[in-house]
């Protein structure tokens, strides 16, 4: 089988891309929780939230996205399934990112942060948890992928110790857009003047316009650096958990199937906080973050991805 990550098209499980292994066996044990995540970069946890209230919470999104944008999907398919309307299947979906009315359902708060996923990160950092208010939730059409690149860029302004929580909002296989992670990237001696440069930019300050993704060609990293994609088929009760530093893209969403997925961030209680991802986002004076919104204090958007690789000579 073949996976197109970004514009690679990789064999699945051949030497370019390998499955992800899940950390089940190692779940009440910080030790090797920690071990497994400086060795790899993340964590991969099947059935971390209970799969019948991520259902619901599935079912919440896409009553809200048949509301703002009727049309979306194949009337003549149950709404669970989220099949596409063929005619609209590569039409971009409204923007969910952010705290809003349906970020902050209740259905959703209830995966987003409830008692299991605290749970987790209370052991993991053995204190009691934060999390970011701003949620990435997403809806991708056919066509829809994201670049590689390192979460860093987008929210170095608190601690280091940040990670981030990618759910899947439903079962969601490799032809929808699946997470890969590149494993070893956080921390390879290849990478590192990867990490001194792009990895450690503030894309705001810097005024990169543009996604802030370092490369859409999975190839790129690997033939550079080294490291090794990974991925895997998900469903819905899985997370999968990474730190800032950790090279990550994913799949292109080749199906007729509307992919939905939401990043929630995470913190230990006594950590600093990135205040651009905390409190409320409507008001009017707030800047807006994301993709669209991105600019630096003076309001500059002055220059680009390439340019910035140009300098740091890796083009
Ligand atoms: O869901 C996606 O397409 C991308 C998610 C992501 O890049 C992230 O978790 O930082």
């Amino acid at each position: 089988m073949e996976v197109l990550l970004g514009k690679a098209c990789l064999g699945f499980r051949s030497p370019d891309l390998q499955e992800l292994q899940d950390c089940n066996d190692i779940l009440d044990n910080r030790h090797l929780l920690l071990e497994q995540l400086h060795d790899k970069g993340y964590l991969f946890i099947r059935q971390l939230h209970d799969r019948q209230e991520v259902l619901q919470a599935r079912r919440a999104v896409l009553e809200y996205l048949s509301q703002e944008q009727p049309n979306s999907f194949d009337t003549t398919r149950p709404l669970e399934e989220a099949v596409l309307n063929k005619d609209k299947a590569t039409t971009r979906f409204v923007s969910m990112e952010g705290k809003n009315t349906i970020t902050h359902s209740k259905a959703l708060l209830k995966v987003f942060e409830g008692e299991r996923i605290k749970a987790f990160f209370r052991l993991l950092f053995a204190e009691e948890p934060k999390t970011f208010d701003y949620k990435w939730l997403r809806a991708i059409h056919q066509g829809g992928f994201t670049g590689a690149h390192v979460d860093n860029v987008y929210m170095s302004r608190g601690t280091n110790k940040l990670l981030t929580c990618w759910t899947p909002i439903g079962d969601v296989t490799m032809d929808m857009g699946t997470l890969a992670m590149c494993e070893g990237s956080h921390r390879l001696p290849e990478f590192s003047y990867f990490q001194e440069t792009y990895g450690s930019m503030d894309l705001e300050k810097e005024g990169v316009v543009g996604s802030g993704w370092f490369t859409e060609d999975a190839n790129e990293i690997t033939t550079r650096f080294g490291g090794q994609w990974k991925t895997a088929n998900f469903q819905a009760g899985d997370v999968l958990v990474f730190t800032q530093r950790t090279v990550h893209m994913s799949s292109v969403n080749t199906s007729h199937y509307a992919r939905i997925s939401c990043d929630t961030r995470w913190l230990p209680m006594s950590e600093i906080a990135d205040s651009r991802y905390v409190g409320d986002f409507d008001s009017p004076e707030r800047p807006k973050y994301g993709i669209e919104g991105r600019e630096t204090k003076t309001g500059e958007r002055n220059t680009t991805m390439d340019t910035k690789k140009k300098q740091w000579g890796f083009l």
